[in-house]
Parts: structure tokens; sequence; C-alpha cells
């Protein structure tokens, strides 16, 4: 490899940082039921401890994105709980996702429920979840609202349009100066007829109405079967409305599968043209967004943000100024070849050669493996995880 090419990769591995979740961690499954793992995290404080081995292991991973009802149950009063963690386990508190959705009240809505008493009450966790991110001094709110319905003719679509504005408005508000909040979409799940923010333009036009602190948050498997996903991304950059990625790939709806497992040239392709769009793309955050029903947690977290970390060198690779030129004189087959050709390239050894210089485990996977990690989390929570049964029906 060129030297000007392992510099492109080492410069870009020196910003490139990704935000692990906490329910990554957990026993999570379909709605069909759930393959309880041993060594999966029974509580938020092995959930830290999982991350913080992720980011032993990868030296990429500092902060795990929360979900406040599943990681911080006492809201606000759990702040203390996390510090602690935070400390003990070296990882930081990264997004906060309040969550809408699991409540028995929500059953026909939060933000965008009937019941004004309803949207009251989502509001107001959306308000105690920014005011958890101010003590964790997290920049990120990230809202994904799963708001819809199942039947034509059964909601005013309308009237919900307002009510999200509104709600959405009044967490903006609260936003303290270094937050900002992040709309996210999805077409349908649990909502099978319509979704309240189905799409990017429905979550920009939200971000529109509520101020300038809330962008639009894509989550790759939240698309519809061939949408060009980096093409709303570039947009949303062009438009100064782009707040990150969730990431995580799929084959037929929301699977949650491996980053990378299906289709490794589409996230190459977001990583391009984020990277061609230069310090406009900056502020993005990169999350991943996985909960595997039957891969062990730990070795699909590894995996993940190895394979992130890889498809994002390779896309640094692309000599962006050359490609700008071949575009410019329409020599499609030269600059396709520009474009795709590191795509090709293997940049493992490269990166291999950054950990190490940076006192990182050559190949994370299996540093995990010889760690003996997981085997011991498998004893230590075995009981715990065998206790916890779930059903479909
Ligand atoms: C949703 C969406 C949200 C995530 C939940 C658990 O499909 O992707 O980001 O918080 O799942
Ligand atoms: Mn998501
Ligand atoms: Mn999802």
């Amino acid at each position: 490899m060129k030297d000007q090419s392992i510099e492109r990769i080492d410069k870009a591995l020196d910003q490139f940082r990704i935000e692990i979740p906490s329910w990554g961690f957990a026993n999570t499954g379909t709605r069909f039921g759930k393959f309880i793992q041993d060594a999966a995290a029974t509580t938020t404080e092995e959930k830290f401890a999982d991350a913080g081995e992720v980011f032993r292991l990868t030296g990429i991973t500092p902060t795990v994105a929360l979900h406040v009802l599943w990681d911080m149950p006492n809201g606000l009063d759990d702040v203390s709980v996390i510090r602690g963690l935070e400390r003990k386990y070296g990882v930081r508190a990264g997004s906060i996702n309040p969550n809408l959705f699991q409540s028995q009240e929500y059953k026909f809505g939060s933000m965008a429920n009937p019941s004004a008493e309803i949207r009251q009450m989502a509001i107001q966790h959306m308000l105690d979840s920014v005011e958890i991110g101010k003590a964790l001094e997290s920049r990120d709110l990230s809202i994904w609202v799963s708001d819809g319905s199942n039947y034509p003719g059964t909601q005013s679509i309308r009237r919900r349009v307002r009510w999200m504005e509104e709600a959405m408005s009044a967490t903006h508000a609260a936003l303290g100066a270094n937050q900002r909040m992040l709309i996210e979409y999805k077409p349908f799940e649990p909502a099978f007829y319509h979704t309240d923010i189905a799409d990017w333009g429905m979550a920009m036009l939200l971000c529109q109405a509520s101020g300038p602190k809330a962008k639009v948050l894509v989550d790759t498997g939240h698309h519809l079967q061939g949408t060009n996903i980096e093409q709303i991304i570039t947009w949303l950059i062009e438009k100064n409305g782009f707040g990150g990625l969730h990431l995580n790939d799929r084959k037929y709806a929301d699977d949650d599968l491996t980053l990378g497992s299906i289709d490794p040239y589409q996230l190459y392709r977001i990583f391009a043209e984020i990277l061609a769009a230069g310090a406009k793309a900056d502020s993005a955050a990169f999350m991943i967004d996985q909960s595997h029903n039957l891969k062990g947690k730990m070795e699909a977290m590894v995996q993940s943000v190895v394979t992130a970390q890889e498809l994002y060198a390779r896309a640094a690779l692309i000599d962006f100024a050359r490609l700008a030129e071949l575009q410019d004189a329409c020599r499609l087959v030269d600059a396709e070849e520009c474009f795709r050709s590191a795509f090709w390239t293997d940049v493992r050894p490269a990166i291999r050669a950054w950990r190490e210089r940076r006192g990182l485990a050559a190949d994370p996977l299996q540093e995990l493996a010889a760690s003996g990690y997981v085997e011991r989390a498998g004893r230590e929570r075995r009981e715990r995880n065998r206790q916890s049964t779930a059903t479909y029906a």
C-alpha cells in the first residue's frame, strides 16, 4: 500500500468513533419470543461492563447509548448511578433515548395520541429525558416515535401532525446550549398502516417546525426495499439537517443484522458521501442500533464495530479530488472505477498496524475469544438469565 493511502487510512481512523447501544447487550428477540443467552447483560451495570470491554478491545467506542426506561427506570434519580458506572467501566453515557412505546397508555400513540393527557405524559417524558441528558452532559436526545395506526380511517393522520409538532417544539425549547435532538423515522412497525414519522421528509419537516438543534436520524434498517439511503443522507447534509446514523443491516425489514453482513457496499457508499461532504458532516453521530437474537452479543458488537471501521477506512481511500474531475468530465467508467476500487482494497493490515501503534489488540474479535470474557460472564449471569423467560402469546 502506498504511503499516501496509509496516511489517508490513519487520518480516518483517528477521527472515527462509533457509539454502541446498551440494548445490544441484553436479551432481545422477535415478537415470537426470545432465546436467552447465558452471557447477556441482565442489569445496567452489566451493560456498562460489556460496553467497557468493547471499548477496551476496539478503542473507538467511548460512549454507550442509553434507553431511559430500560437503563434508568428511576429517571433523573439514576443519574448518579450512571455516573458511577461511567467511572467504573471507562465508557461515557452517549445519546439518551426516551421510551415512548412501552407504557400501556401508548397503545394509540404517545406524542400523537388523541388524548391530550397522554400527549402531555409523552412530552413530560421527553422533558425528563432532556434533563437527564443535561445531567449526564450528553449531546444528543435521540427520539424514535412508534406512533401510527393499523387500519385506514381509524386515526386522523392530519391532526396528528400538529400534535407531533407541538411535542417536538416543547422538547426543543427545553434543550441546553450543547444539546441536540435527533428525530428518527421508520415506514412501518409496530404500526402497519401508517407510521406518524414515516420517512426523512416528515422527520425533516418536524425538525424545521421545532428549531435549529433538531436534526434527522437515519436508521439504515428503516427504509423500504431499494431506497437510495446515501442520497437521502446527502440531501440532509446539504440542507443542514443530518444528525447521524443508526447502523445495522437488513435483508427484508428492520432486521437489526450485523452491519455490512448483507450489503457492505451500501455502507461504503454511505460513508463515501459523508466523507465527500467534509466538514459539513463533522457533527454527524455514528451509532450502532442492533439487537441480536441468535448471535453472541459481545461477538456481534465487536464484529460490527470492526466492520464499520473497515468500511469507513475503505471509503476514506477514495481520491475525492480526482473523482470530482472525472465526474465533471463525464468519464463514467473511470469515475466508477475510481469510486469503487477503494472498496476492493484490503485495509485490514493497515488497520491492524494502526491498532498496534496505539497499544490496542491487533484483532479485537480474537482477543475477545482469548480473554475468556464471554465464558466468565456466562458463568456469572447464567442463573439470572435463565429466570427470565418470554413467550409470544
Ligand atoms: C426502533 C428504532 C429505535 C430503537 C428501537 C429499540 O426500531 O430503531 O432507534 O431505539 O427500535
Ligand atoms: Mn434506530
Ligand atoms: Mn429499528
